[in-house]
């Protein structure tokens, strides 16, 4: 890649080694379970994450929203973050498709939901109501700035839906990012938790993919649930090829990415304009004020025509612009990177 794209870490492309295994994949038709790799994904993904079973999707949306229609049925709501990608990014999948409804619960700045906040928002057993059934969260937290819930956190959501007979799903989109950060096996994260839904392609660098566990009936579930959305697959060993790297190998340097963003973090913080809102993981977001001169729409139409460098700018007065390292981001990038925002701001 060229051009640094820092706009996401979904940007990110497949490796050399998981063009070579795409090649040569071993492959067979994944409705009737005859597609090896797919199946060894599967039986991998459940493992790492502490479950029976696993079921591979083609995206975090179509995983978050089979794990939904398996566990809730029409006119039932669920407990879920205000800024969550589900409740925010996901078109109401839940509502459009499956008749769920979405009872929304503030999300702190750390990325958790408050237990007594949560406890006030489920529904009373009247007949007027919803019945809530299901409490999810989002590990890490997209929107608080890419920040990891530890395994004590999930631990309590944990308790507190077994003892309100909820059912635990977790978007752990970015589940290996945390695991990483708190120096954890994946599956610590997912204790105590009914289903999960994990990406292979954003800092994981999968072209395509993710993976949904849970136990065996909720992921027969699940298929169902995917085959309906159109999501069931032919010889997807192709994908789940790059999908075993990912999950044995890339899983294992994320923790470059997040010392990446942190001395990309370092390294704005000393150019006069700027302010640094958060680094946490691989995520860095980045404030401009006064003195910068620019807003951060102008300086994101700097970066792309004068240096090649890709930045999600957004907000209007605040004035805001986001940056995730990947695997295609190294220390010469985040040189590059600070040296051109410094040009640009001086
Ligand atoms: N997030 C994307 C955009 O949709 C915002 C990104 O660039 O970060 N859960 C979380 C926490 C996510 O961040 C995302 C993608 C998803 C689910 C959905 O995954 P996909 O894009 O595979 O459907």
């Amino acid at each position: 890649m060229d051009t640094i794209d820092l706009r996401s870490d979904t940007v990110s492309h497949p490796t050399p080694a998981m063009r070579a295994a795409m090649a040569k994949a071993a492959v067979g038709d994944d409705v009737y379970h005859d597609d090896p790799t797919v199946n060894q994904l599967e039986a991998d993904a459940a493992a790492l994450l502490g479950k029976e079973a696993a079921v591979f999707v083609s995206s975090g949306t179509q995983g978050n929203l089979c794990a939904l229609l398996a566990h809730c049925g029409r006119g039932e709501s669920i407990l879920i973050g205000d800024t969550s990608h589900i409740f925010r990014y996901e078109q109401g999948g839940m509502a459009q498709l499956g008749g769920i409804l979405p009872q929304t619960v503030s999300v702190q700045a750390d990325g958790s939901m408050r237990l007594d906040e949560l406890q006030a928002a489920i529904n009373p057993d009247d007949e007027h109501m919803p019945k809530t059934r299901l409490v999810a969260i989002e590990n890490t937290h997209n929107a608080a700035g890419g920040v990891p819930l530890s395994a004590e956190y999930t631990a309590q959501v944990a308790d507190f839906a077994r003892r309100n007979r909820l059912r635990f799903h977790i978007d752990g989109a970015r589940i290996f990012n945390a695991a990483a950060a708190f120096g954890v096996e994946p599956k610590t994260l997912a204790e105590g938790a009914d289903s999960l839904t994990f990406c292979l392609s954003k800092g994981l660098c999968a072209p395509v993919g993710s993976v949904l566990v849970g136990d065996a009936a909720f992921i027969q579930r699940a298929r169902r649930a995917r085959k309906v959305l159109g999501g069931s697959m032919r010889q997807a060993g192709v994908l789940a090829a790059a999908g075993l790297i990912a999950l044995h190998e890339m899983r294992l340097r994320l923790r470059d990415d997040h010392a990446n963003a942190q001395l990309l973090a370092e390294g704005l913080s000393e150019i006069s304009g700027v302010t640094i809102m958060s680094q946490n993981t691989n995520f860095v977001t980045v404030s401009l004020h006064g003195q910068a001169g620019v807003n951060s729409q102008d300086l994101s139409q700097a970066l792309r025509e004068d240096h090649q460098i890709l930045v999600a700018a957004y907000g209007g007065e605040e004035s805001q612009f986001r940056l995730r390292t990947h695997y295609w981001i190294d220390r010469a990038a985040i040189d590059k990177v600070v040296k051109a925002v410094g040009a640009l701001l001086s």
